[in-house]
């Protein structure tokens, strides 16, 4: 292992300490912790402007979120989801009792594929709940041309999505408008993080209250409880910290969008490494950098991932498995191998490379010069050398980059 510092695929943003300080004074002057409090109200309206959109309900993560919109939905029986996104998207439906009916997904985006949502369609299906994943907007008219056609549901995981924005008939709209739901993570991982966190974003007042009182075990006074609800308050030290993360949100982001126009202009050279292409008409959010390895680089995606951890540079194979090879989904009829060829094949091939704001040129430099000495090994004994201590030969000439 090397013994340079460790690279993480990601690392919290967070705020000067001082700056957070008097957050922290007002919360134990008014000894409001929770419950809705002041700093609660707060982010809600806040985040509301800064996202373009209308309702939103703060809860305590995008996991217990997603099972409340959909609770909040009545939704049951099946739902139309994609194997290729994190566990909880598939948790959320089984905490509801809804069996997951996975349908395979998109090459180029790696969203669910709508014209494979068609053919898995029954009478018990009641709604469609995609990703978009990495932030990159799911074919959200062709979800919902299908939807409206058989009268479905659509309620958008959107973890990865803060921010991101969609150019309709040229406006600009948020892409958490789409569907009947969508929910957001705010966890220490993603774009915005309020240390733990998430939220629904509901298309009328009706809907939020509905949430709200979903989120606080159904309560709608002192007295009255109105449905089987959950504890998925957000608290006020989260809720703080968000409001304080939202005023330094813009130049993160555009740390990272630098950080991913390097990677792409040191890696496009590179054959057999797949870049995904930035979705048109859409403002990203940078919050992975994925790349597929493919069969003609000359080491496997498993080799490069080991490769990079030898030194020290932490990848993650988001999303492998697929959540349809886990134990509790691999029984599903929808699960076969047959029924998602290019999910799996996207699963064998991805790597999320490090990206997050205060990632150094240097770090990521040292995560460009691994991929680019194992893009340029052009020689079988090369390849051995590559996985022997001590460590690798030094990048040659040839290998680097144009332009750091
Ligand atoms: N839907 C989708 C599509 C999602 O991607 C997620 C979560 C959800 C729903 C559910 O959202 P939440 O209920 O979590 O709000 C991470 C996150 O835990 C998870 O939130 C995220 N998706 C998923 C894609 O990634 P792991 O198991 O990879 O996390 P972990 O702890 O290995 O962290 C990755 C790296 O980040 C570490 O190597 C170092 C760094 N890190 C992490 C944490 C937690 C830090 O530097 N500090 C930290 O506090 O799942």
């Amino acid at each position: 292992m090397s013994a340079e510092r460790p690279i993480y695929v990601t690392q919290p943003e967070l705020p000067p300490l001082e700056e957070f300080l008097p957050y922290l004074k007002e919360i134990w002057d008014s000894k409001v912790l929770t419950n809705g409090g002041p700093f609660h109200k707060r982010l809600e309206a806040e985040l509301a402007e800064y996202l373009g959109v209308r309702h939103i309900s703060l809860f305590c993560n995008a996991t217990i979120a997603l099972v409340t919109g959909l609770q909040s939905q009545r939704i049951t029986g099946e739902v139309i989801t994609t194997p290729y996104s994190f566990v909880a998207t598939a948790h959320s439906l089984r905490w509801n009792g809804i069996t997951p009916v996975f349908a395979d997904i998109d090459p180029e985006t790696l969203n669910l594929d709508p014209s494979r949502i068609e053919a898995a369609i029954t009478p018990q299906t009641t709604a469609i709940m995609p990703v978009h994943c990495y932030g990159r907007p799911c074919d959200v008219e062709a979800i919902q041309r299908i939807a409206d056609d058989y009268n479905l549901k659509v309620i958008y995981d959107a973890a990865h999505a803060f921010g991101v924005q969609r150019r309709v008939d040229d406006q600009w709209h948020s892409v958490l408008e789409a569907g009947d739901l969508s929910v957001l993570s705010f966890h220490a991982t993603k774009v915005f993080n309020t240390f733990e966190g998430g939220a629904i974003i509901s298309p009328d007042a009706k809907t939020k209250q509905r949430i709200d009182h979903l989120k606080n075990f159904g309560f709608v006074n002192e007295t009255t409880v109105v449905a089987t609800g959950i504890n998925g308050k957000m608290s006020e030290f989260n809720a703080a910290l968000g409001l304080l993360q939202l005023q330094h949100v813009k130049g993160a982001i555009e740390r990272r969008a630098r950080i991913d126009a390097r990677y792409r202009e040191a890696l496009a050279d590179l054959p057999g490494l797949r870049l995904l292409a930035p979705a048109p008409d859409a403002t990203p959010n940078h919050s992975y950098f994925p790349v597929l390895v493919e069969a003609n680089f000359p080491v496997s995606r498993d080799d490069l991932y080991q490769l990079l951890r030898q030194r020290n540079v932490l990848t993650r194979r988001y999303f492998y498995p697929l959540i349809s090879d886990f134990p509790m989904y691999r029984g599903l009829p929808s699960a076969t191998e047959a029924n998602l060829p290019v999910a799996r094949h996207a699963a064998e091939q991805v790597l999320c490379l490090p990206i997050y704001p205060s990632m150094t040129d240097d770090e990521q430099q040292r995560v460009i010069d691994v991929v680019r000495e194992a893009g340029c090994s052009r020689l079988p004994e090369r390849l051995e050398t590559v996985f022997t201590e001590p460590p690798l030969p030094v990048v040659s000439e040839l290998c680097r980059p144009q332009a750091a």
